[in-house]
Formats: structure tokens, C-alpha cells, sequence
């Protein structure tokens, strides 16, 4: 098999890889169970690492703790220097964890430099952020009475990610809470250990040369009983989950149950609605990406189009022409455009995602399938279908982690395309295709879409970092990376203070001794 150099990027991450023909490279984190690490790339065993047992998540916890008590003590832009320092860490293993994203996970090496990248890009708003963690000040109904608000670190915040972003998402939450003076415990997907133990690597390296104390930045490996580690926590104030809505019911449970904080990042149904004004090469551009970029395996990937019938045998043919273009195969080949899945469970739900359309009355207007023979040999990979299908169909009221595109047809005016797109479950992404403003503004309007996110002429993936990212209903509810998500990492304190020798009390209330 080619592995385009990827030896040497995990040797350049502090990844111990499987020794030749062995299986016996362990990268030591924990003293439980081995997790093996296969790529979907190849099928090939990259490496192992142990997993953390209920002690060992006990002495992260107390590092975690006793870390939290000198960080908080500095300054927020010192604290946003070592993550500005971290950045540049980045930029210096930019290649080398991008090749080992791609390799662990299965997504274009472009993709996998596009996740360091926004890593990076966090990280510098975060060092900014850092001079700019205010709260405001109020008048007092009192004389000589002074009111404002302030801001304090959480503590110690519970981070679980998901295997498709396996280390933006991470930095996305790190980033910001490091800066506000928190310090993190990390369950990375138990499907993309490697990436876990590279960024960890990469933040240990900042926090020593800077002679900061280990544990603000904490890596625990395992499956969702070491997740449940920290949700039933009380030390851990704040848990941010990423990843499936069934996790995030669990989650939100478990925390709720000791009144702690979530933030949740789970399942979207995101919809492209597409009108007769609509730019149509604009369209297929933002919709194919939308659908098979990262195999269909983003949070934001577009898996319903919504078209008015007077375009909809133009649009459909455009994409089905489109589709013929797609190269399938190893996602370090930079001449594919699509990489796998993945694990084999994934395409066996594609598989079954694909069988119930059909049942449902469906009708595939480009097959799918599972591909074999050289260079397929992981199993892992799939061409990406598209099927005809009805809004209230089960399947595509699902959200089915792979590419996997419906084809929904509304007629008259833009609000019935709005009732489909809002009618199902998830809020997460959704976007509008129109040269027309009365239709835009009606979609953004308080009647339009009901996500998180809400795009005109652009697809439903590739958000910016800069905007609060995350959404409604089924999807959670939580926002990390930009705008004021910092927030959700602090606690709000509010201050009055009396300068004068009256106690006069709020709200008039006389109180005579
Ligand atoms: C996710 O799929 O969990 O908007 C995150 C996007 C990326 C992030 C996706 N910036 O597609």
C-alpha cells in the first residue's frame, strides 16, 4: 500500500507507531486495555493505545484540579500567549497532522489541512479573545453604589468529541477555555485515538517549555464508560459533547442530574432549499461538496436538497453529471475527491440508509454501492448516491452519517420549501439558493429557517470559525468557537460595591434600628 509519507508524520507527532508486522507500539496515556487504532485508508493497524482505567482517570482528575489553581492565578493574555504559542506549534506540524487526520479518519488530506487550519485560526482568535473576556457595568439605583459584572474561569471542562473533526473541535473548546483559565480533559473519539494523542503531544510540548504545570491540558482515552467518568463528575462544572444525538441525550441526562452545565454539538439534517432563481452551477458546486466532502460525515454535510419543480430536472441532471466527475479512493491521493468511511458499521448504515429509501418508494438516480479490489481494500468505501425521495420519509427524517443525498421537490412559494427544510428533528445547517432578496430575507426572517446556522448561496458545511457554530432542537442547542461562545466557559459574577457610609437598600425597602 501507499502511505504518502505518513510514517514519518507520526514519528514527527510523538506517535509510536506499530512496530513491523507486530502489534505491540503502545502510546502510553493510561494503563487499561489496548484500543487498536485501524485506518479506513487501508485497513491497516496504525497503532494502539491504552485505554483509562477508573484510577488513572482519578490522578487526571487531581492534575487536572491542582493545574486549574495556578492558571487561573494568570493573567488572560498571558494565558492567550501560550495559546498564540500553540498556534504556532500548529503551523510548524501543520502537514504532518493534517497526513495523520486523513490517514486515521478518512478524509481528503485537503481536509484533513483544512482541520489544522481551523485549529490554528481558533487559537488566534482565542489569544485575541484573551484581552477581551468583559462583562458590563450598570448603574445603581443606590447613591455611591457602583454595579458591574465579571467573569471567572469554570474549572476543569469535560471535553468529548466525535471522530469526523478529530481535532478541530477539540481546539475549538480547548482554545477558548484555556484562555478563559479553565484547563481540559479530553475523550477523543475512541475511533481516532491516534489524533488525540498527537494534539496532546503538541500541547504538552507549549505547557513545558513555558514551565506550566501538566493538567491543563488532560487526554483520557476510551468508550462512553470513560466519558461517563466525568458527565457524573460534580468536579467537572461544564461538559461540551460532541457527536450523535442518542450520546447527547445521555450526556445532557447524566450532567443534568448534578445540575452541571452542557454544551452539546450533536446530529444535523441540513437542507439546501434551492428556487427558480437560484444560480444553478453555484448550486451543484455547494450541494456535491455538501454531500460527499468528508464521505457525508460532517455534522453540516447537506443530505437534503429541496427544489422547486420548475428547475428540479435541470438541477437533478446537472448533479447527476456531477456525481460521474467524483474519484473515489485513498484520501492522500489529492487527484480523489472522495475518501471512506469510517469503519465497516458505517457503511452497513449506508448500506441500510440506502435499501429503506428504496423501500420507503424511493428511487435512486444514482446507485451507490460498495466498492472492492485495489486500493478498496479497507471496505470502508462507498460511492455517493443520490435518491429521489418524499420530505416525510423515515430515512430522510434520519440523519445518516454518510453520502447519501435526497432529492425533494416542493412547488409554489419559497414558505412550503421552508416547512420541509424545518420539518424534522435536527437544526443544525441549512442554507438557500436565490438571487432573489424577498426569498432570502424570508428565509433568515423569525418565519425562515429554524438552525443554528441559516446561509444564503452557500452550501451547509465549511462554516467559519469566527460565528457561534451549533444549533437547535435535536441538535443541542450549544454554540462553540466564535462570536460569544467563550461565555459558556465562565461563570458571571455580579458586583456591587458601596463607597458611601449609608446602607441604603435596594428597592426602596426602609430597614430602621
Ligand atoms: C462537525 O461536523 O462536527 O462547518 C463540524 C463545517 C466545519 C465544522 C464541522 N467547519 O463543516
Amino acid at each position: 500500500t501507499v502511505r504518502f509519507g505518513i510514517d514519518k508524520a507520526l514519528e514527527s507527532l510523538g506517535v509510536k507507531a506499530v512496530n513491523e508486522g507486530t502489534s505491540t507500539g503502545a502510546n502510553h496515556f493510561g494503563s487499561g486495555d489496548l484500543i487498536a487504532s485501524y485506518s479506513p485508508v487501508d485497513g491497516q493497524l496504525i497503532a494502539q493505545v491504552k485505554s483509562t482505567t477508573k484510577t488513572d482517570y482519578e490522578k487526571v482528575l487531581e492534575t487536572a484540579t491542582s493545574a486549574f489553581k495556578t492558571w487561573r492565578l494568570m493573567p488572560a493574555p498571558q494565558r492567550g500567549e501560550i495559546v498564540r504559542q500553540f498556534a504556532d506549534k500548529l503551523r510548524e506540524k501543520k502537514e504532518a497532522l493534517g497526513k495523520l487526520v486523513s490517514y486515521e479518519m478518512g478524509k481528503s488530506y485537503q481536509e484533513g489541512l483544512g482541520e489544522v487550519q481551523e485549529m490554528i485560526d481558533i487559537c488566534d482568535f482565542a489569544a485575541g479573545l484573551s484581552r477581551q473576556l468583559h462583562g458590563l457595568t450598570m448603574h445603581s439605583e443606590r447613591p455611591g453604589h457602583r454595579m458591574y459584572e465579571q467573569y471567572h474561569p469554570l474549572g476543569v471542562v469535560g471535553i468529548i468529541s466525535a471522530f469526523n473533526f478529530p481535532v478541530a473541535v477539540w481546539s475549538w473548546n480547548t482554545a477558548l477555555a484555556w484562555v478563559c483559565g479553565d484547563v481540559c480533559v479530553w475523550k477523543p473519539s475512541e475511533k481516532t485515538p491516534l489524533c488525540g494523542i498527537a494534539c496532546q503531544n503538541i500541547a504538552s510540548e507549549v505547557f513545558k517549555a513555558n514551565n506550566l504545570p501538566e493538567g491543563i491540558s488532560c487526554l483520557i482515552n476510551g468508550d462512553y464508560q470513560v466519558g461517563e467518568f466525568m458527565t457524573k463528575d460534580t468536579r467537572v462544572p461544564l461538559i461540551s459533547a460532541t457527536g450523535s444525538t442518542r450520546m447527547g441525550k445521555i450526556v445532557a441526562q447524566e450532567v443534568a442530574a448534578r445540575l452541571g452545565k452542557s454544551l452539546l454539538e450533536l446530529g444535523g439534517n441540513n437542507a439546501i432549499i434551492v428556487t427558480p432563481d437560484a444560480d444553478i452551477k453555484m448550486t451543484v458546486i455547494g450541494a456535491v461538496f455538501g454531500a460527499v466532502g468528508t464521505a457525508g460525515q460532517r455534522c453540516t454535510s447537506t443530505r437534503r436538497l429541496i427544489i422547486h419543480e420548475s428547475i428540479y430536472d435541470q438541477v437533478k441532471t446537472a448533479l447527476v453529471d456531477a456525481y460521474k466527475q467524483l474519484r473515489i479512493g485513498n484520501p492522500l491521493d489529492q487527484t480523489n475527491h472522495v475518501g471512506p468511511l469510517i469503519d465497516v458499521e458505517a457503511v452497513n448504515l449506508y448500506k441500510k440508509a440506502l435499501t429503506a429509501v428504496v423501500d420507503e418508494g424511493g428511487n435512486l438516480v444514482v446507485e451507490g454501492g460498495v466498492l472492492s479490489g485495489e486500493g478498496y481494500e479497507s471496505g470502508c468505501y462507498v460511492k455517493p448516491a443520490i435518491a429521489e425521495a418524499q420530505p416525510e420519509f423515515k430515512i430522510v427524517q434520519h440523519e445518516t452519517f454518510a453520502p447519501v443525498l435526497y432529492l425533494l421537490k416542493y412547488s409554489g412559494d419559497v414558505e412550503n420549501a421552508i416547512d420541509i427544510q424545518n420539518n424534522v428533528a435536527q437544526g443544525l445547517s441549512s442554507a438557500i439558493m436565490t438571487n432573489n432578496l424577498r426569498e432570502a430575507e424570508r428565509f433568515l426572517s423569525v418565519a425562515g429557517s429554524d438552525c443554528g446556522i441559516a446561509n444564503v448561496n452557500i452550501g451547509t458545511s465549511g462554516a467559519e470559525i469566527g460565528g457561534a457554530f451549533g444549533g437547535e432542537k435535536e441538535t443541542g442547542g450549544g454554540r462553540e468557537s466564535g462570536s460569544d461562545a467563550w461565555k459558556v466557559y465562565m461563570r458571571r459574577q455580579t458586583n456591587t460595591i458601596n463607597y458611601t457610609t449609608e446602607l441604603p437598600l435596594a428597592q426602596g425597602i426602609k430597614f430602621d434600628l
